[in-house]
Formats: C-alpha cells, structure tokens, sequence
C-alpha cells in the first residue's frame, strides 16, 4: 500500500458535509440514497481531528476529516493529512484478524482527506465508564483477543515476509505521528521541555528528582530504542482507553492513526499504564479505590497470553514442526521458546505502562481522570502516587514474576 499524501483538503463545515454527502453516491448509499433528512453534527473531542456524526432516517455513519494541521493547535501545527490513509489501512489490517472488534470502514477518500466508519451506537468511550464506575465484565475477554490475534497475526511467526516486508516499509513511513510519540512519550517528559506541565508547586520536587535519576534515565533511552528497532507487530500505536469504544457487550477499538510496526509490549503497555490511571485517580472520583481495574488489568494480560500462545502453537507458522509426523518431538521445546516470547513481551508491557503513565502526569497529554479533579492538592496527591509506582517498576530489578508487578502494592 502508498498512504499517498492527498491534495491539500478543505476543512468540511457540518454544511458543506452535507452537500458532500449528497453529491458523492457512494456515501449517499449509506443513506438509503435519502439524504435530505441529514443531521450533521461536529462531535470530535481529541487531539487531531475532526469528527461528524451523520444520521439520517436510513442510516448512520462517523465521518471522520483529518486536516494538514492538528486539531489541538487550532491550525498552528501543521502535521500531514496521510495520518487517516495509515489509520484505515491500519483498520482494514486489524478487520482480518479481529473484525468484532473494529468499526466497519465505508468510504476512504485520500482527496478529501475523509473517511468514513460504523456509527458505534449506544458505545460509549471506556475512558468516560471508567470515571463513571462502570464495570465491564466482557472487555478483558474481547480486548485481549483483539490484542492477540493483530499482534501474533501481524508478527513474522504469522505472516508470510513477503507481504509482510512491504507493510513494514508502509507503516515506517508514519514518520510524524511516530515523531509525536517519540517526544511526547519518551523525550520531553525526561527533560525540561516547555510543553510539560504538572500540578505545580505540589509535584516540582518530584518531577525534578525523575528527571535527574540516572538510573530511569538510561531505561527510558533503552525503551525507546526498543519502540525505534523493535518491530514485532503491527501497533495500534495509540491504544490507551480513550481509543475504545465499548457497551457491556460490545468493544471496538478506533483511531489507529499513530499505527507503526513496533514492540507488542507497546500496545498492551499503553492500554494498561492507562487503566492504572484510571485507578490510581479513584479516590478522587469515589470514596474509595474499587479493585474491578486491577482485576481487568490481569484478566488482559493473562487473556493475551494464553490467545497469543494457542495462536502460535496451533500454526501454521514460524512455530510449525519442521515434519507434521515429529510434533511430540517437539511440543514441549516449541511451548518454552513461546513462553520465553511471552516473558520478554511481559517485560515490556510493563516498562511501557510505566513510561505511560509518566508522561500523562508530567508531559504534554494528560488523562480527562486527572484533568476533571478540581482540588489540586488531592490531584496531587493521586499523581504523586503514579511518579512513585512508575518508578519504582521502570527502575526493578531482575525479571518480572508475573503482571501482578505492575498492581503490586495496590
Ligand atoms: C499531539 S497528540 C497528543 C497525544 O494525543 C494522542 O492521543 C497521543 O497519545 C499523543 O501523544
Ligand atoms: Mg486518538
């Protein structure tokens, strides 16, 4: 695939969608071709895009504008338009492996810079139930088979290199929204850079005593090493709980834009550095600190290893006996080599929780469950706990028994 650059897109009103829609039969199918009861309403609250909701008596649809500049800065940054050609191709990729649990893409227009996807209805955004003490008894069960079958299906263990060398190139070409990552993540937060902030005076002396440990230091330059050369799999590159939209029995996951080859570690790190977030901000959000996180952060870990390890056993693939008649032979030596994997996509996990979880407390981006306490002293106090829990696991010692490291103490 060339996620080609499109040409230079006008930004769409809700007016303008409208008449778009009309005029371009491919969308106005998604209508039933009755397209003058349209309602079109902008409902987009990240960081980069623009986002319509789209209903008429005949059907829905989320359209979705990426302009050549980022949402957030209001047209002051630019920043390339091909970010929603990666997304859809990215959405297309994870279709193969996991279609119950991405939103259907309809329409792609590279010219417009426009896509167009499943309206997720009555999903909400995991994010909002978390802070609403909503409990989801299913999304360990469908996000850990989500995370499974893209990462092992998109690994060399699965695909054959010839597809997949091409889709390698492809995604490395996500050169700006990797770039973002790379400085948000594991740059700026690690030095004084004017886009951090944090709850200021309460955490100065912490923040300056993280950014003067040696120690963390040098994990953090190893850890984006390994996110720069580590390619496994294809990322969703941006999986924290505000890219998944879920009810209690259904769970998508949206905005690939940032996909990249990468560690798998990434992905499930990210997901679960934010969910102990979303923990660690309960106390301000409840009276007290209820366990159902902690539950879902090991049901996703325990659920993805034991997908991923059926998945590579089971082949074919990499793992395959060298002769179908000497599988005994070799069951006992391919479970260990897996489990091994296992174990070194464990360690990541971890140190990209961690490194996760730093960043939104001291970098740029922050988290709605922080931003939303109105008592900065008590805010503080709930972040003061991260910057010590982050820590201490970007900076242990030896290997991880298991994932309950990353919720000792909790
Ligand atoms: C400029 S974008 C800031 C952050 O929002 C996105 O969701 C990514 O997490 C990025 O780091
Ligand atoms: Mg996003």
């Amino acid at each position: 695939m060339s996620a080609s650059a499109p040409a230079t897109p006008t930004a769409f009103t809700e007016a303008s969608l409208r008449a778009h829609i009309a005029a371009t039969p491919e969308l106005a199918q998604q209508f039933g071709g009755v397209v003058d009861d349209l309602s079109v309403t902008e409902i987009g609250d990240g960081n980069l895009n623009f986002v319509f909701f789209v209903r008429g008596s005949h059907g829905a649809l989320a359209i979705k504008q990426a302009l050549p500049w980022s949402r957030m800065s209001k047209g002051a940054r630019a920043l390339t338009s091909e970010r929603l050609a990666f997304e859809t191709r990215a959405l297309q990729i994870f279709a193969e492996f996991a279609p119950a649990h991405v939103p259907h893409i309809h329409h792609y227009d590279a010219q417009n810079s426009l896509m167009a996807q499943t309206f997720l209805s009555p999903h909400i955004i995991l994010r909002k139930g978390l802070m609403a003490g909503q409990d989801y008894p299913l999304l360990a069960e469908h996000i850990s088979t989500f995370l499974a079958n893209c990462l092992y299906g998109s690994s060399a263990m699965a695909m054959a290199p010839a597809r997949r060398r091409p889709l390698v190139a492809c995604f490395a070409a996500n050169t700006e929204l990797c770039e973002i990552t790379e400085r948000l993540v594991f740059t700026h937060p690690f030095e004084q850079a004017d886009s951090n902030r944090w709850t200021s005076p309460q955490l100065d002396a912490q923040v300056a005593a993280l950014q003067a440990n040696g120690a963390l230091q040098m994990r953090v330059r190893d850890l984006k090493l390994r996110f720069l050369t580590k390619s496994q799999a294809l990322l969703h590159g941006d999986l924290h709980s505000g890219s998944i939209m879920l009810t209690a029995t259904d769970t998508r996951v949206i905005d690939p834009e940032f996909a990249t080859f990468g560690p798998m570690g990434f992905d499930i790190g990210m997901l679960l550095g934010n969910l102990l977030l979303a923990h660690f901000a309960q106390p301000a959000h409840n009276s007290a600190a209820k366990p159902q996180i902690l539950h879902l952060i090991h049901d996703i870990w325990q659920g993805f290893a034991a997908k991923f390890r059926a998945l590579a056993l089971a082949g074919p693939g990499l793992l395959s006996p060298p002769q179908p008649d000497r599988t005994q032979d070799y069951a006992d030596l391919r479970a260990g080599w897996v489990d091994a994997f296992l174990a070194d996509v464990l360690e990541d996990t971890i140190d990209f929780a961690a490194i996760e979880m730093i960043r939104r407390t001291i970098g740029a981006a922050h988290v709605a469950e922080f931003e939303e306490i109105t008592d900065a002293d008590l805010r503080a106090r709930c972040e003061s706990a991260v910057l010590d829990h982050a820590t201490a696991l970007l900076t242990r010692k030896g290997a991880a028994s298991g994932i309950s490291v990353l919720t000792a103490g909790r």
